[in-house]
């Protein structure tokens, strides 16, 4: 095999999934973090993250010794860099403090021969004008004596393992040697296509698919406040919609969470704001949902001064534990701000700690004498709730379901007034 050794910078969502798949296919693979309790988290046989079937491949191949955890790199044959690319608050900039001190901490192993991929979401040409700088400082030319590549990463959250192999993926070069050469490393296990392209194409691919799916979401959310504003029920006029055989709206909901769909087409906007009004306003739109999530609630409960409410999610998506970008975090924010007291319950993660909110560990703790319950989060486990016996908890009738995941009926035979979001009266 070509690449016999692999070093893998970063160790979250994306890093340590793919660095555990390569050991698991025969790569000796050194995976890499700069975060010291993630590194020893794995050292002890524990995990960081929750993935459905990660904690099993990685103590499988923590096990076989063919995946080793450091802090810091060591010469390979290839690195793969995929450390986060968050954005900054205030003007959403992309933050590419982690991937410059990834390359950074590659350069004085760079060997001839060597291939680097980055597969964190970038800018566009971030590859050419970021990384070749850094690697070139070890005196080394970038597509001549080493081969450097764009592979952006697909997968979705909750089924990282099997997409990992089995989507398409695209290896963008600086060269048409440097895309051959990262074709022939995710050949070990992809499935998909892996097609070949170049650097910038690549980035941009990735960009597009994310903002492709946010300008859909937005426009499904703008969909539930017209229903709303026009007595319509959203969902069953999203359903009869998607009738049609090229329409296919998606979900409305509390907004729009997580690390990459919320992020990415900021980094579009950013590098050409004049060209990206679209773009932006729908990235505005998702990001107001939250703000009407909260007068639906005024509209369920009244003034929200000092209503208790059992907040039930606060993931950025269902069957996940990952609360970044969360909108059912920044809606229990809002609640709060106007007066509301709330305690959310997080299946997923029942001991999170986030600064200025309450959570508590398990439903039974959210419901005490609360005024109304909201469903943020289409966690399998909301779905059939004993409502009797949620009734019984309670002091007030009030539910709100911002993801249509209640059965109206059910909920209004335990004597519960239910708001939806998207159905208006
Ligand atoms: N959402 C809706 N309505 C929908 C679908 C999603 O409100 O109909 C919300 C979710 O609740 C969540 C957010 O959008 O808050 C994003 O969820 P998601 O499931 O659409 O996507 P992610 O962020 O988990 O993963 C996306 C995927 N990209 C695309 O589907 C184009 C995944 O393939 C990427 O690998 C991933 O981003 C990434 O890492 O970039």
């Amino acid at each position: 095999m070509k690449f016999q050794k692999l070093c893998v910078l970063g160790l979250g969502y994306i890093g340590l999934p793919t660095a555990s798949t390569f050991a698991k296919h025969g790569v000796e693979v050194l995976g890499v973090d700069v975060n010291e309790n993630v590194v020893e988290t794995l050292r002890n046989g524990g995990l960081h993250i929750h993935e459905p079937g990660l904690g099993e491949i990685v103590r499988d191949v923590l096990g076989t010794g063919m995946l080793r955890v450091a802090l810091r790199p060591e010469p390979a044959d290839a690195f793969i860099i995929a450390v986060p690319t968050p954005f900054y608050e205030d003007d959403k900039r992309a933050d590419m403090r982690a991937v410059k001190s990834a390359a950074e901490a590659i350069t004085p192993h760079l060997q001839k021969g060597n291939l680097v991929v980055l597969e964190s979401t970038s800018p566009p040409r971030t590859t050419t004008d970021l990384i070749v700088p850094i690697l070139e400082k070890s005196g080394l030319k970038a597509g001549i004596d080493f081969h450097l590549a764009y592979s952006p990463e697909r997968v979705l959250p909750g089924q990282i393992l099997q997409e990992l192999i089995e989507n398409a993926r695209v290896v963008g070069g600086i060269t048409a040697e440097s895309a051959q050469a990262g074709y022939e490393l995710y050949a070990t296990f992809v499935k998909g296509d892996i097609i070949k392209t170049n650097a910038t194409t690549a980035e941009m691919v990735k960009l597009m698919e994310n903002t492709y799916r946010d300008v859909n979401i937005a426009i499904a959310n703008e969909f539930s406040q017209l229903a709303d504003s026009f007595g319509v029920d959203v969902w069953e006029a999203i359903s009869l919609a998607n009738l049609h055989p090229r329409v296919e709206i998606l979900r409305p909901g509390p907004g729009v969470g997580g690390h990459c769909i919320s992020v990415d087409p900021w980094f579009l906007v950013e590098a050409a704001p004049e060209i990206t009004p679209f773009i932006r306003t729908a990235r505005e739109v998702n990001d107001a949902q939250p703000k009407f999530m909260l007068s639906l609630l005024e509209r369920a409960l009244g003034s929200l001064k000092g209503k208790k409410i059992a907040a039930l999610g606060l993931a950025y998506k269902p069957d996940v534990d990952d609360l970044r970008e969360s909108p059912a975090v920044e809606v229990v924010h809002l609640l709060q701000s106007a007066g509301a007291s709330v305690k959310a319950f997080e299946p997923f993660a029942p001991n999170a700690s986030l600064p200025s909110l309450e959570t508590v560990p398990t439903l039974e703790e959210a419901l005490v004498e609360a005024d109304a319950i909201l469903l943020l989060v289409a966690h399998s486990q909301f779905k059939e709730l004993d409502t009797e016996n949620i009734a019984e908890m309670m002091t007030g009738r009030v539910a709100v379901d911002a993801i249509n995941g209640w059965n109206v009926e059910k909920w209004q035979e335990a004597g519960f007034e239910l708001t939806r979001l998207g159905v208006g009266k």
